[in-house]
């Protein structure tokens, strides 16, 4: 039974334009978890985790405005929920060292992502992107957070976390020191695909702009892509269990449901046995109303950089206020005589 206070951290890397798998994947939770006020809430961009592969410095600087521009325009109030970006709270660097003396390498060895994003390059990628679970660890157990909004793709990352917290409790002898925090993953839209291939998840990497929705993209840029979106020839089927097999109709129905908050099966008994060419207009709308209003609201909050720098500062004062003690007790735990405060 854990003493520690519902707290949620999570973070999204400025490493290009956020996508609708980012949006519907993690910032809808976001979002949603203002409404619980039992939580107190950090919303990071994940700045030093986007440097684990290269970034053009400008390019990096404005990618981080921007996600923290794309989590106001989805709804994050600054007021109610800290956003913040994670090189400006020095806990994550000085935290994210003392558990990469506690994971063990094989732990690390395991982590797909790392083997999916380094592929074939393994010997050139940085040893900040081998270890960069370690770091998050760090993000989430700087504040001690409890609960971590994600998509699917991060739930290995965060079992290691779990494994670095009960190590680090354990080994020190210090039980409940640190939390076991948990996943909070919504079901239908824990991985949104790539729109040129359904078994691929749709990532802001990915060299193909075509294979995604940004949220920056215009209305007629999302027709267009929904419009090109990859499919099968056959009609939709009426009920969920067709969709086995179609990854590609099965992410784009997916898509509609959760864009419009209604499940698979409502949107089958209302588009079953219709072709793609009656759907995608319909799929296309939707996202256009939704998406669009964001990206807008994203180009008027970054024409006036100054107020999501303010937003930025403020959001980590708050952060490293609630960092420090912990960061005192944890160099205090280790023997590390004054650690961290020069
Ligand atoms: N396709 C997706 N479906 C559902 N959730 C997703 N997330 C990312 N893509 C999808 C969730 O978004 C949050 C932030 O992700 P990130 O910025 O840490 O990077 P990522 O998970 O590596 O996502 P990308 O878009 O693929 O980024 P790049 O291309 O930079 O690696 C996370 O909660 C993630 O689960």
């Amino acid at each position: 039974m854990t003493t520690h206070s519902p707290r949620v951290f999570s973070g999204m890397q400025p490493t290009g334009n956020l996508t609708l798998g980012n949006y519907l994947g993690a910032l809808v939770n976001f979002v949603a978890l203002q409404e619980r006020e039992e939580f107190e809430r950090l919303y990071c961009v994940v700045d030093l985790h986007a440097i684990t592969t290269a970034q053009e410095p400008a390019a990096l600087a404005r990618a981080t405005r921007e996600v923290a521009a794309a989590y106001i325009a989805s709804g994050l109030d600054p007021k109610r929920s800290i956003i913040f970006n994670q090189s400006r709270v020095s806990a994550h660097a000085e935290l994210g060292w003392i558990f990469t003396c506690v994971a063990r390498m094989g732990w690390l060895n395991r982590m797909t992502q790392f083997k999916e994003k380094a592929g074939k390059h393994k010997e050139n990628a940085s040893v900040g992107l081998f270890s960069y679970p370690t770091l998050m660890a760090a993000d989430i157990l700087a504040y001690r957070a409890t609960h971590v909004p994600v998509g699917e793709d991060q739930k290995q990352h965060l079992e290691l976390t779990r494994d670095i917290a009960a190590k680090f409790n354990n080994d020190f002898n210090v039980p409940d020191f640190f939390p076991l925090p948990e996943p909070l993953i919504q079901p239908d839209t824990a991985r949104i695909m790539s729109l040129r291939d359904g078994k691929n998840k749709m990532s802001k990497s990915d060299p193909s702009d075509m294979s995604r929705i940004n949220l920056t993209d215009d209305a007629d840029l999302i027709a267009q892509k929904i419009r090109k979106a990859k499919t099968d020839p056959e009609p939709l089927p009426s009920e969920p269990d067709g969709l086995a097999e179609r990854p590609e109709a099965q992410n784009l129905i997916g898509i509609f449901a959760a864009l419009s908050g209604v499940s698979v099966t409502e949107v089958l008994a209302e588009y079953g046995g219709q072709g793609f060419g009656a759907f995608k207009p319909a799929l296309a709308d939707l996202t256009v109303a939704k998406i669009a209003p964001i990206g807008d609201e994203m180009r008027r909050l970054m024409e006036t950089p100054d107020e999501i720098d303010a937003v930025l500062a403020d959001g980590a004062e708050r952060a490293a206020a609630l960092a420090r003690p912990i960061l005192r007790e944890i160099y205090d735990t280790l023997g590390l005589i004054g650690g961290g405060s020069a």
